[in-house]
C-alpha cells in the first residue's frame, strides 16, 4: 500500500471508528489506536524515510494536520459524553426529596431541664458530683447500715479497685455538699445513678435522679410538704393535680413519705395505668436523720431539713403515658421525633 492509500483508509476509518464509539473507554481507544505512541499516524510518520529530502516537509505536514483533525475529534466526542452525563443529573421533581428531621432533645434530657428550672423558681440551686463513690459516702453516711441488701453485689457496681462503686443514688453528692460546706443548703443533685438491674418494662441498670435537700433552722415536715406539693402543681401544669403524702421508710430520713398525685387518666377514679388506686407514687422524702447529720458534721442541734429523691425516667413516663422504660434508651427515631 503506498503512503498515498494508507493515508486515505486512516482518514477515512478514524472518523467511522469515533461515530461507532458508544462509550468514553471506547473514544480512549480510537485515540490510542490512531495518535497513541504506536498508533498508525505514527506508523506512517516512520515511512517517511523512504520519500526524497524535497517530499518530507509536505507528507509532515499533511501528517500534522490529520493528527490534530483526530484530536479534535477524540475531544468532541468525550465532550458529547460529559454533556450527556449532565443532562442525566438535571433537577427530577418526581424525585423523592433529602428532607432533615427538626432535632429535638431527649425526654430525659428535656424532663431533667424542667425539674431543674422549677427548683431553681423555688430557690434551689444545683450541685453535682462524681459517679464512682466510696463506700462511706453513697453508704454509711447515708446510715444505711453494713449488712443491709442494697449493698450486695446483686444490687450495686463494685470496681475491681479497692472501695470503689457506682453511685445507686445521687445522695452521696448532699454528702460531700454537707461535708464541705456549712448550712443552709437549698440544693438539687440531677445525674446519673447504676444498680445492678435486670431489663425491663421499669428496670435499667442506668437511669437518672433527682435528689434535694433543704436544711436551715427552722424547716420542718410542713415545709417539705408545701415544696413537693409546689413541685408537682408546677411539673403537672394545668391538669389540676392532688398531691397526698403515705408514711414510708428510708434509712437516712426520719420520719419518711411517699409522695402520690391523682392519676391524671381517671382522674382519681381508679384504672388500669394506676392499678385501680387512682393514685401514683412519684417520689420519695423525708426529714434528714440526725445520723446522717452527725457523719456530715452538721450541729443537730442548730440545723434540720428535709430530703428527696425522684427517678427522672419515671416522672418522664408518667408526664408523656410512656409504657415501657427501655424507650428511652434504643434510640428509636420514631420514638425521640415525638418530643
Ligand atoms: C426515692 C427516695 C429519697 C432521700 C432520697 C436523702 C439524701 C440525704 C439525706 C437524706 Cl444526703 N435523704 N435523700 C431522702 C428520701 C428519699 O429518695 O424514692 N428516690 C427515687
Amino acid at each position: 500500500m503506498s503512503l498515498n492509500e494508507k493515508y486515505e483508509k486512516i482518514s477515512a476509518a478514524y472518523l467511522q471508528d469515533i461515530k461507532e464509539a458508544g462509550t468514553l473507554q471506547d473514544v480512549e481507544e480510537v485515540r490510542v489506536k490512531y495518535i497513541g505512541r504506536s498508533g498508525e499516524v505514527n506508523k506512517i510518520f516512520k515511512e517517511l524515510g523512504i520519500l526524497s529530502p524535497e517530499e518530507r516537509p509536505a507528507w509532515g505536514k499533511k501528517l500534522n494536520i490529520l493528527k490534530s483533525d483526530i484530536t479534535k475529534s477524540v475531544e468532541d466526542k468525550k465532550e458529547q459524553f460529559s454533556q450527556k452525563d449532565e443532562k442525566e443529573d438535571i433537577f427530577d421533581p418526581t424525585m423523592p426529596g433529602n428532607y432533615s428531621r427538626f432535632p429535638s432533645i431527649h425526654p430525659v434530657t428535656g424532663i431533667l431541664r424542667e425539674i431543674k428550672d422549677i427548683f431553681s423558681s423555688l430557690g434551689f440551686g444545683v450541685a453535682y458530683g462524681p459517679e464512682i463513690e466510696s463506700s462511706y459516702h453513697n453508704f454509711t453516711a447515708l446510715n444505711i447500715p453494713e449488712d443491709h441488701v442494697a449493698r450486695e453485689m446483686h444490687d450495686t457496681f463494685y470496681l475491681n479497685q479497692e472501695d470503689k462503686l457506682l453511685r445507686t443514688h445521687t445522695s452521696p453528692v448532699q454528702v460531700r455538699v454537707m461535708e464541705n460546706n456549712d448550712p443552709p443548703y437549698n440544693i438539687i443533685v440531677p445525674g446519673k445513678c447504676y444498680r445492678r438491674d435486670t431489663i425491663d418494662a421499669s428496670h435499667s441498670p442506668v437511669f437518672h435522679q433527682v435528689e434535694g435537700l433543704m436544711v436551715d433552722k427552722n424547716i420542718n415536715f410542713a415545709d417539705l410538704k408545701g415544696v413537693l406539693a409546689e413541685f408537682a402543681k408546677l411539673f403537672f401544669k394545668g391538669s389540676d393535680v392532688k398531691t397526698r403524702f403515705r408514711p414510708s421508710y428510708f434509712p437516712f430520713t426520719e420520719p419518711s413519705a411517699e409522695m402520690d398525685i391523682s392519676c391524671r387518666i381517671c382522674q382519681g377514679k381508679g384504672c388500669s395505668s394506676c392499678s385501680q388506686k387512682g393514685w401514683l407514687e412519684i417520689l420519695g422524702a423525708g426529714m434528714v436523720d440526725p445520723e446522717v447529720f452527725k457523719h456530715c458534721n452538721v450541729d443537730t442541734e442548730k440545723w434540720q431539713g428535709f430530703a428527696f429523691g425522684m427517678g427522672v425516667e419515671r416522672l418522664a413516663m408518667l408526664k408523656y403515658g410512656i409504657s415501657d422504660m427501655r424507650f428511652f434508651y434504643l434510640n428509636d427515631i420514631r420514638f425521640l421525633e415525638q418530643f
